[in-house]
């Protein structure tokens, strides 16, 4: 047994009703989206006999999730952000915009706050014994690489066991472990002195790794670090780079991994002058060209609910 009653008045009368779509009341924008969505659940519903039992295992799901507190991860995981950059680099593309640093996925474990450097910042408070030293350093420019004066770097990534200051699931690490941001002087540069991070896995126990589960998937991501790098006159730009040589990098569970983004790690001495943990270090020169505004406007500015500390 099938029914099929999607296109029935009945239903369409229920789906308008629900949606309160003929009234002027309600945000309209709202109305007419998830109109939409609950439109293309019914039909879900009725194209595949979802099953009773099925529709209310997706709503628990939803109240594990959210008692999780892992909506946002699930949408990495499910390739949703990385299906809003693949719309931002198409809308770029057909605007001609051209010549910036990639983006991808900002990811849910920003947390805004850290104390602001000029030019060098140092982001391990916290001992981490399996962790090397690693500097990120590089230049902030223009399309056409001039270095950008007062361009600010926000840069944030794990310890050595994949986990983030203020959503460390162990509580081991203090606010703004490996969270940093420095302003640029008249040269453009930026330095992040820090240690290496280690790839993140969904926490084994979560809602999200439950429906990868299902989906006979793995939630891990290889080893990356994220930036947002903001300047006058210019687009804010969200974007990570992978750490070269990390077996998952080409399997990403958030697909944020891209071809540009892979940036050499160079051995270097010289890290006691620098006041690192070792006198041998890591290095990754990363440089950042950021795009100008469009008519006036940064129209790649994604608001989204932040932790801040
Ligand atoms: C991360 O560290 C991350 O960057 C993303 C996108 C999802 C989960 C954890
Ligand atoms: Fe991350």
């Amino acid at each position: 047994m099938n029914p099929k009653v999607f296109d029935t008045k009945e239903v369409q009368d229920l789906l308008t009703a629900a949606t309160n779509l003929a009234a002027a009341d309600g945000n309209a924008r709202f109305k007419q989206i998830l109109h939409r969505l609950l439109s293309d659940l019914f039909k879900a519903i009725d194209d595949l006999d979802i099953t009773p039992d099925e529709v209310w295992a997706g709503v628990n799901y939803l109240n594990q999730l959210g008692r999780d507190g892992e909506a946002a991860l699930l949408a990495a995981g499910l390739g949703l952000e990385k299906y809003l950059d693949i719309r931002m680099d198409h809308a770029d593309r057909l605007a001609g915009i051209a010549g910036g640093t990639p983006r991808t996925i900002e990811g849910p474990l920003y947390v805004a706050g850290a104390p602001l450097r000029e030019g060098v910042s140092r982001m391990d408070i916290d001992p981490d014994p399996d962790a090397g030293p690693l500097v990120i350093r590089g230049v902030v420019t223009d399309t056409a690489g001039k270095p950008l004066q007062g361009a600010v770097v926000e840069c944030w990534h794990a310890n050595s066991k994949g986990f983030y200051s203020h959503f460390d699931p162990t509580g081991a690490q203090t606010a703004f472990n490996l969270r940093g941001a420095v302003k640029t002087g008249p040269d453009g540069r930026y330095e992040f002195r820090t240690l290496m991070p280690v790839g993140y896995g969904c926490p084994p126990q979560g809602a999200t790794q439950q429906l990868l589960n299902a989906l006979g998937r793995h939630g891990n991501r290889p080893a990356h670090v994220h930036f947002f790098v903001t300047a006058d006159g210019h687009r804010k730009l969200t974007t990570q780079f992978n750490i070269e040589g990390d077996p998952l990098i080409w399997d990403d569970f958030a697909y944020a991994t891209r071809e540009e983004l892979i940036p050499p790690v160079v051995e270097k001495t010289g890290g006691s002058a620098l006041g690192l943990k070792e006198d041998s270090y890591k290095e990754i020169e990363f440089d950042f060209a950021l795009t100008g505004l469009v008519q006036g406007k940064d129209n790649q500015v994604v608001h989204r609910l932040r932790a801040s500390a």
